[in-house]
C-alpha cells in the first residue's frame, strides 16, 4: 500500500444523476412545459458539474476585496470580484435563473421550472444564488407595488437573459440595531431636491449593516420619512440605484466587507447612505408589509438553495462511498454506512417534497390560480419551509463532513465549506425562532390553523390511510388541542416544535403523494 492515494469524490451531470428531481418533474409538469424544461435542466446539470464548478472554485479561491481609495487618495470604494464570480453572474442571466419565473407561459409551472433551475444552479454558484434571491424578490415587489415608470425601468434588467443588461438587486434591511427586529431602523428619508434618472423622491441617510451583493445595481431598503411614526409601522420601502451614469457610487460609502463564517465569495458589506437618492415604492408607510413580499421570495430561495446544498453534499458522499475502502471493503458495503446514507437520503426527499410543494403554491399565487385556502397555506408554510430545510441542510452537511473522516476536515478537499456555507441558511432572512413566531403571526392574522387542519383531512396521507402519517397527524392534533387553552406565552414557547411538526407532516405527505 506504499503507493496508495485515495481518489476524491467527483460529480457527473447533476440533473441526470438526480432521480428524485426527474421523477417529480416528469410527474408534475405539463408535457409542453416538460419538453422545454427538461432539456434545459439537462444542459444546466452538465454545466453545474463542469464549467460552473470551475467558476465557483475560482470565486471561492479569490474572495472579493474592498479597495476604499485610489492610489491618489480619492475615495472609490471599489469592490473587486474574481473572474469566476463574474462568470457565475453571466451564467445566471444566460440560463434565465430569475427570468424563467416571470415568463409565465406555463402558468404556475413557470415557477416550478425556475426553481428546478435554481436548485441545480445554486450548489455550483459559490452562493451567487443569494443576489439572485434578492433580484427575484425585488422584481416581485416592484411588480406588486411600484409605479409603472419605475417597473419599466428596473424590471427588464432584473429579468434580462443578456448578461450585459442583467442587474441584480440588494435587499438592505438590517441596521446596527438588528436584522430581526427592524423597528429601530434609523435611516432618515428626507425630501430630495435634485434630479435623478429614476425620479428620486427622497434622500436617504443611515447605516446599513448587512448588504449582501454590494456589487448589485439596485437595492430595496427601508427608511423613515420625516414625521413618520417611530417603530416598524413608520417605515416605508425605497428603491435606489447604487451608481450614477458615471459609475460613481450614489452618495454611498462602503465601510468594509464582512468577514463571515462561510459564503466567502459573496461581497457582503457594511455601508452608509449619505443622502442617497431613492424613490418611494408605492405610497408612504407599509414598508414592512411591502418588503415582506421580498422576504417571502428570498425565504423560498433559501429553501431551494438549502435543498440543492443537501443534494450536493449527498452526491459527494455517495460517490466517495463507492471509491473509498476501509476494513476490507468499500464504505457503501458497510451496512452502517449504507444505512446512514439512506437515512440522510430520506431526509432529503422529505425536504424536496416540502420545498417543491411550496414553490408550486408560489407559482399559483403569481398567476392568480391560487385558491383562498392555498393562499393561506403559502403564507403559513413559507417561514416553515425555510426554517425546516435550513436545519436539515446543516444536519446533512455535518454528517457528510463526518463521512469523509479526516479528509472532510481538511480545507483543500472543499468538504468543510459545505458545513460553513450551510450555516447561513438558518440565519439569513430570518432565524429559526423568528420564523417560528412568524408562523404564529399567520395563525393569528390569517386564521391559518383551521385551514391547515382541514388541508390535512383531505390530503393524500389520510386518504391513502398511511398508518405512519395518520399517527404523526394525531400527535400534532393532540399537541394543538393541549395548547388551545393555554396563554400566548405557551404558544410562543411551543412555536418551534409546532413548526417542525407541520414541516414534517407536509413533507411526509408530499413524499407519499409524489412517490419520491
Ligand atoms: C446568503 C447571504 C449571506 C449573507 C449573510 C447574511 C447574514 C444575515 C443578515 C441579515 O440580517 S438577513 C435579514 C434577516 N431579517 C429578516 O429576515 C427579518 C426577520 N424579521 C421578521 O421577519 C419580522 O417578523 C418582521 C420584520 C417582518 C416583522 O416585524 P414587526 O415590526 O413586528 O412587524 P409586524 O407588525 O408583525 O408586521 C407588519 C405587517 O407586515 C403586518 O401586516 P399588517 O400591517 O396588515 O398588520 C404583518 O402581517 C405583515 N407581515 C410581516 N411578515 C410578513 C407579513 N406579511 C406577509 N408575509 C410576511 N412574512
Amino acid at each position: 500500500m506504499k503507493n496508495f492515494y485515495q481518489d476524491g469524490p467527483s460529480l457527473t451531470n447533476t440533473y441526470r444523476s438526480d432521480l428524485v428531481l426527474q421523477g417529480y418533474l416528469t410527474k408534475i409538469l405539463p408535457p409542453d412545459c416538460a419538453n422545454e424544461a427538461l432539456p434545459h435542466l439537462d444542459h444546466l446539470g452538465q454545466r453545474a458539474a463542469t464549467d460552473m464548478l470551475g467558476f465557483a472554485q475560482d470565486a471561492e479561491a479569490h474572495p472579493p476585496i474592498h479597495v476604499p481609495y485610489d492610489p491618489w487618495g480619492r475615495r472609490i470604494d471599489d469592490i473587486k470580484v474574481s473572474p469566476g464570480w463574474q462568470s457565475l453572474e453571466k451564467a445566471a442571466a444566460e440560463e434565465g435563473i430569475v427570468a424563467t419565473a416571470y415568463n409565465r407561459k406555463w402558468g404556475s409551472f413557470s415557477r416550478v421550472y425556475q426553481m428546478a433551475l435554481l436548485y441545480l444552479y445554486s450548489p455550483s454558484s459559490a452562493i451567487y444564488s443569494c443576489p439572485l434571491a434578492m433580484t427575484d424578490g425585488a422584481a416581485r415587489a416592484l411588480e406588486l407595488f411600484a409605479a409603472p415608470d419605475l417597473r419599466d425601468r428596473a424590471m427588464p434588467h432584473l429579468l434580462s437573459r443578456d448578461p450585459k443588461q442583467f442587474w441584480t438587486a440588494g435587499q438592505w434591511m438590517t441596521e446596527r440595531t438588528g436584522g430581526s427586529d427592524v423597528s429601530g431602523t434609523s435611516t432618515d428619508a428626507l425630501p430630495f431636491n435634485g434630479t435623478s434618472a429614476f425620479s428620486a423622491t427622497h434622500a436617504l441617510h443611515g447605516v446599513k449593516w448587512f448588504t449582501s451583493a454590494s456589487t448589485s445595481q439596485m437595492a430595496l431598503t427601508l427608511g423613515r420619512p420625516e414625521g413618520a411614526a417611530p417603530g416598524s409601522r413608520g417605515l416605508s420601502l425605497f428603491y435606489l440605484e447604487l451608481r450614477d451614469p458615471k459609475n460613481q457610487l450614489n452618495q454611498i460609502q462602503i465601510h468594509r466587507l464582512k468577514d463571515k463564517l462561510g459564503t466567502k465569495a459573496l461581497p457582503t458589506a457594511e455601508l452608509s447612505l449619505l443622502g442617497t437618492p431613492a424613490r418611494l415604492v408605492g405610497n408612504e408607510g407599509d414598508g414592512i408589509k411591502k418588503i415582506a413580499s421580498v422576504l417571502n421570495i428570498t425565504r423560498i430561495y433559501n429553501s431551494i438553495c438549502a435543498l440543492g446544498h443537501m443534494r450536493r453534499a449527498l452526491d459527494l458522499a455517495q460517490d466517495y462511498s463507492r471509491k473509498r475502502a476501509a476494513f476490507g471493503k468499500l464504505l457503501i458495503d458497510h451496512p452502517l454506512h449504507a444505512l446512514t446514507l439512506n437515512e440522510l437520503e430520506s431526509e432529503f426527499k422529505k425536504c424536496f417534497g416540502l420545498t417543491f410543494f411550496i414553490a408550486h403554491l408560489l407559482g399559483k399565487e403569481e398567476v392568480g390560480e391560487i385558491r383562498s385556502s392555498e393562499k393561506v397555506l403559502l403564507r403559513l408554510l413559507t417561514p416553515i419551509v425555510k426554517l425546516y430545510t435550513a436545519k436539515k441542510s446543516i444536519h446533512i452537511s455535518s454528517e457528510v463532513v463526518e463521512m469523509f473522516g479526516g479528509a472532510g476536515y481538511v480545507e483543500d478537499t472543499g468538504i468543510p465549506r459545505l458545513l460553513r456555507d450551510a450555516q447561513v441558511f438558518s440565519i439569513w432572512e430570518g432565524t429559526t425562532n423568528v420564523l417560528s413566531l412568524d408562523m404564529l403571526r399567520a395563525f393569528e392574522k390569517e386564521q391559518a390553523l383551521p385551514v391547515l387542519l382541514e388541508y390535512f383531512q383531505g390530503c393524500h396521507g389520510v386518504k391513502s390511510k398511511n398508518a405512519g402519517f395518520i399517527k404523526s397527524l394525531e400527535i400534532f392534533q393532540a399537541t394543538v388541542k393541549d395548547l388551545q387553552s393555554q396563554p400566548p406565552e405557551k404558544w410562543e414557547a411551543s412555536a418551534r416544535k409546532l413548526a417542525f411538526m407541520i414541516g414534517d407532516l407536509i413533507a411526509e405527505n408530499a413524499v407519499l403523494e409524489n412517490s419520491l
